[in-house]
């Protein structure tokens, strides 16, 4: 069985298209409503799909609940694409095959494999951004990680729980992956920009996407994120409580600001390297559970 599913909030206009456009694809479309305020679910139902309706809760809470849903009905595959009509269905031929004929577990649709997507020059490269922030916590490079047309096979629908509520999900999952030893592959799809897609939103989304995924790599990767600059404070506290010692011996003057400075950057450094280790063995403590 293979399925098609659609996180979709407030998408009344496009869900229908979506839907009819994914069904001669797959053997069943499911849309995730989370809480719309128009009537994306009946719309969604009319043209053939199964809708899932809960409160609320964000992009991520929606795919989470498609993942539980096609474990639940034993899918076979399971792809995701938006119900805002930015993803063609007619390409998921092109990411089953992946699965299917390639073997891998996750196939990822790439906006930035083939030139001729249209993606405007600021959320380019903020995507790219994110996208080296997430790769430096993965085994493996994608080129693009915040993208929402993905296929998923049995293993991965398995494997993989997310957690994160909001966009923050896509990171979440390449993490899961990688962390699972799960296989990746990429393959080039078109997205469409068209109508009404809000800039300001963006940025502020790309922003806690990036804090999110800078959150998750530095737990994957402790020591480097905080243990690296804790044992640098350290070092410029010694150096300044150094300084602070010099000047009392030598001129018997007593420098406040190296003391003060010295005390404060040593401590922070301590304290920063504290939480590295801890990081440390938590992450090895309770890799692979999830
Ligand atoms: N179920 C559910 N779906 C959501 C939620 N937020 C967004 N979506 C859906 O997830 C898909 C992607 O969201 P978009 O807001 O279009 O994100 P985007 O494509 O990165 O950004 P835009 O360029 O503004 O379209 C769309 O189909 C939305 O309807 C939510 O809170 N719950
Ligand atoms: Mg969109």
């Amino acid at each position: 069985m293979k399925f098609a599913c659609i996180p979709a909030y407030n998408e009344e206009h496009s869900i229908a298209k979506v839907v009819t456009k994914s069904l001669p694809h797959v053997d069943r479309v499911i849309v995730c409503d989370d809480g719309s305020t128009d009537d994306t679910a009946k719309v969604a139902r009319e043209a053939g799909a199964t809708v899932i309706t809960q409160t609320n809760q964000g992009y991520g809470a929606a795919i989470s609940s498609l993942f539980d849903y096609a474990r639940k009905e034993n899918a076979r595959i399971m792809v995701t694409l938006d119900g805002d009509g930015q993803h063609n269905p007619d390409q998921i031929p092109i990411l089953v095959d992946a699965i299917t004929t390639h073997n891998v577990d996750v196939a990822i649709g790439s906006r930035f494999l083939d030139d001729s997507t249209k993606t405007s020059g600021y959320r380019k490269t903020g995507i790219k951004i994110i996208t080296s922030a997430t790769n430096y916590g993965t085994n493996f490079k994608v080129s693009d990680s915040q993208s929402g047309f993905r296929a998923y096979s049995k293993d991965a629908i398995d494997a993989i729980h997310p957690t994160e509520q909001g966009m923050a999900v896509s990171t979440e999952i390449l993490l899961k992956i990688s962390n699972k030893g799960l296989s990746v592959a990429e393959v080039p799809i078109t997205v469409s920009y068209e109508g009404d897609t809000s800039e300001q939103h963006s940025v502020s989304h790309g922003v806690g996407v990036l804090a999110n995924t800078i959150k998750y790599v530095s737990i994957k990767h402790p020591l480097q994120f905080y243990g690296i600059p804790g044992l640098g404070l350290i070092v410029v506290g010694i150096v300044l409580g150094g300084i602070f010692l010099d000047r009392y011996l030598n001129d018997a003057t007593i420098f406040y600001g190296s003391l003060m400075g010295s005390v404060v950057l040593f401590l922070l450094g301590a304290i920063l390297s504290v939480t590295a280790i801890i990081l440390f063995s938590m992450a090895n403590l309770i890799r692979d559970r999830y």
